[in-house]
């Protein structure tokens, strides 16, 4: 180990240990959770930095502390370089996480009560857009769309016909687990149809929207709130990105890109995380360049790929494909286990996914039909269609041999030995 970590390693043994042994968990594995990434060195390197010593409550040249120079040009960065990836009139980039960003919007444009037409979680939904157990179900009036059972997509017409019943203050699109594309321009259209807000939640697919794969709901919608760290590749963090003027009250003391100001800080927040902003302004920089497009158009060919692996092997999968960056199998129907067991024997064998709820689970959420698994992390680590096929080849013949340990011991010694071929963070000292 080199001297990177030698004061961590002398004041606390026992984090500098776990740091060691997840660095070498993640070199080792084939990381398919699809929310997950491996950002940059030079990301790695900021969000280490001086910059966690500051406290910076307001925004850029409007401070409640003093000594904010040069978090200021951090912040500003962020700012701009997101305004131009995505295209957007207004940017706050303090939210910590994407439940924070979305539970700053419910604060920004809603009363209690108020009523969210949104996806449902287990179709795909996300907890905070009115999960019973979550902030959002408990504040706001939840209602939710869902995919049709036969296609697994979102019927639009579904989606028009309950906005039109339930009069949504909020119509919101966007998702935690769904394989295809969003039609933001449909939803725009039945938002203003009902006098509704159209927020868009693109956490997953920031990465492709920023990249022209996916189309980039920023200029459509009243407003998008996006984490920074899943196929964005930045450091963990959110941001809200929105119009200036709030179509539905124009006439309001405040616009909305003020709205969501005042409800990020002082409503929700306090102090911004200057290491992670700075983390932020990096990403959007590297992702600002054109091998950014390359990568994310090779997420979805990889996805693809592996798609077609799980095709040709009778493998059920949530709408029989995907058109982004993740795929959610039906293992309980394919391979005759639930979730939480594939799940496990999955990370026997270093292959890392979750468990995830699917259209219509016969399971539970602690113990649902299906995995979700992505391609985001795998394609930073340089793979590409070929190896897809090996690793769509490596998931069947696990899941369909879950407690055979001499399967599970060869497929492990092949995926450590295939891993090396992509080494992660060569050169980082540690
Ligand atoms: N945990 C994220 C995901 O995996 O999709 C969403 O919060």
């Amino acid at each position: 180990m080199g001297k990177m970590l030698e004061s961590l390693k002398n004041t606390d043994r026992a984090v500098y240990d776990a740091v060691i042994n997840e660095t070498k968990r993640q070199r080792e594995g084939i990381e398919m959770i699809a929310s997950e990434n491996f950002v940059s060195k030079a990301v790695l390197e900021v969000v280490g930095t001086t910059l966690t010593n500051k406290y910076s409550e307001g925004l850029p040249n409007k401070r409640y502390y003093s000594g904010n120079k040069y978090i200021d040009v951090t912040e500003q960065l962020a700012i701009n370089r997101a305004k131009k990836l995505f295209n957007a009139e207004h940017v706050n980039v303090q939210p910590h996480a994407g439940s924070q960003a979305n539970a700053e919007v419910y604060f920004a444009l809603l009363e209690l009560k108020d009523k969210v037409l949104a996806m449902d979680l287990s179709h795909g939904g996300h907890l905070t857009h009115g999960s019973t157990v979550n902030f959002s179900g408990k504040f706001y009036t939840m209602e939710h769309y869902g995919v049709d059972p036969e296609t697994g997509r979102i019927d639009m017409d579904q989606v028009r016909k309950k906005a039109l019943e339930f009069k949504p203050k909020i119509l919101l699109s966007g998702f935690s687990a769904y394989p295809r594309k969003l039609d933001f321009r449909a939803f725009q259209e039945i938002a203003e149809e009902v006098g509704a807000y159209h927020m868009s939640d693109i956490a997953h697919i920031a990465g492709l929207c920023a990249a022209g794969v996916h189309e980039n709901p920023v200029p459509i919608a009243d407003v998008v709130t996006t984490t920074t760290h899943k196929t964005l590749r930045g450091p963990r963090g959110a941001m809200i990105m929105s119009k200036i003027q709030d179509r539905l009250k124009p006439n309001d003391k405040k616009n909305l890109a003020q709205k969501i100001d005042s409800a990020v800080f002082p409503g929700m927040q306090g102090g911004p995380l200057d290491h992670v902003i700075a983390g932020k302004a990096v990403a959007f920089k590297e992702a600002l360049e054109p091998d950014f497009r390359k990568y994310a158009e090779q997420i979805v060919k990889n996805a693809k790929a592996l798609a077609e692996v799980f095709s040709e092997n009778g493998v059920t999968m949530v709408s029989g494909g995907t058109d982004n960056h993740l795929i959610l199998l039906d293992v309980e129907k394919s391979f005759g286990i639930m979730g939480k067991e594939a799940e496990t024997v999955l990370d026997e064998v270093h292959i890392f996914t979750n468990k995830n709820m699917i259209p219509g689970d016969r399971g539970t959420p602690f113990n649902p039909c299906g995995i979700r698994l992505g391609t985001p992390a795998i394609t930073s680590r340089g793979m590409k269609e070929s190896e897809m096929k090996q690793i769509g080849e490596w998931y069947v013949r696990t899941l369909k041999n879950p407690s055979d340990e001499s399967v599970k011991q060869k497929v492990r010694e092949e995926v450590l030995e295939f891993i090396r071929e992509f080494p992660l963070y060569p050169d980082l000292g540690y």
